[in-house]
């Protein structure tokens, strides 16, 4: 698999062209991403770890189509490179259309300094208006899963899947599998591990979704025993938050992953 390198003087992660997925990545010499041991590297297949880019659905298809859409299981083009910043591209074609029929083009930029920084694009090439769901599927590395805290979603409501929506009270902690989706999620999350807080702030990505199987993933091939290494913390526009452009139109975003001064280990 060719993998390109962000260095800077706080860190490096490496991408894949495939899906434009950050695969690891290490700041202040702490791993931030968790990419899974049992990875399956299998090009067109989605990768376990990282951050997988989800577009232009999110979670499971009524008609069975791929799960969280094409956008990673995609090469994307690499437009320019240089040692902390990657540029990527992926417009639509015959693949693509086959599975959504539009016209568009995605952007993604990638900028490591004492920050990994992601920035979105989207672009509606098509005579009519589109509508898409997407997110950045981010995938931290922890050593103490049920020692960790999202904070920063205390009141947003939290739609479980299939249970009901209520508030989140307080922070979310990792005691139990979690599968939820959290709309209207403030800018600025933190994932708090003992001393150790990474920060998670994000601009015009409304939702949030915190997930960990559990136990039950034992039983999914690329996850395995390794489930209690990762959480995933997830910015993006979801549900209610779904995006429309008109022919024409842009939308942009952006992420930013950094971890708080004094918690390298
Ligand atoms: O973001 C949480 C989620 O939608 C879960 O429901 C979960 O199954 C997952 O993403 C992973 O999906 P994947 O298709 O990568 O196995």
């Amino acid at each position: 698999m060719s993998l390109i390198e962000l260095v800077s003087a706080h860190g490096r992660a490496r991408i894949s062209p495939q899906g434009a997925q950050v695969l690891d990545a290490e700041l202040d010499g702490r791993p931030l991403l968790w990419l899974s041991p049992l990875a399956d590297f299998t090009p067109g297949k989605a990768v376990r770890g990282g951050v997988p880019l989800c577009f232009p659905w999110f979670g499971k298809h009524p008609q069975g189509l791929p799960a969280h859409g094409f956008a990673r299981n995609q090469r994307w083009t690499v437009l320019e490179q240089s040692a902390s910043q990657v540029r990527l591209a992926l417009e639509d074609n015959a693949e693509t259309r086959a599975l959504w029929p539009h016209a568009f083009r995605l952007e993604l930029t990638l900028q490591l300094d004492q920050a990994l920084d992601f920035t979105f694009r989207v672009e509606n090439r098509d005579a009519l208006p589109i509508q898409f769901s997407y997110a950045l599927h981010s995938y931290f590395a922890v050593t103490d899963l049920h020692g960790s805290l999202v904070q920063g979603l205390d009141g947003c409501l939290r739609r479980e899947l299939a249970h009901v929506t209520m508030p989140q009270p307080g922070a979310v902690r990792l005691v139990e599998p979690i599968d939820a989706v959290f709309e209207l999620a403030p800018a600025v999350l933190q994932l708090q591990e003992g001393p150790r807080q990474v920060l998670i702030e994000a601009e015009s990505m409304r939702s949030a979704v915190v997930w960990n199987p559990g136990p039950a993933a034992e039983a999914v091939a690329d996850i395995g025993v390794h489930w209690p290494e990762y959480v995933c913390v997830e910015r993006g526009n979801i549900g209610a938050a779904a995006i429309t452009l008109a022919a024409g139109e842009v939308h942009q975003a952006s992420m930013r992953l950094s971890q708080l001064p004094g918690t390298a280990k």
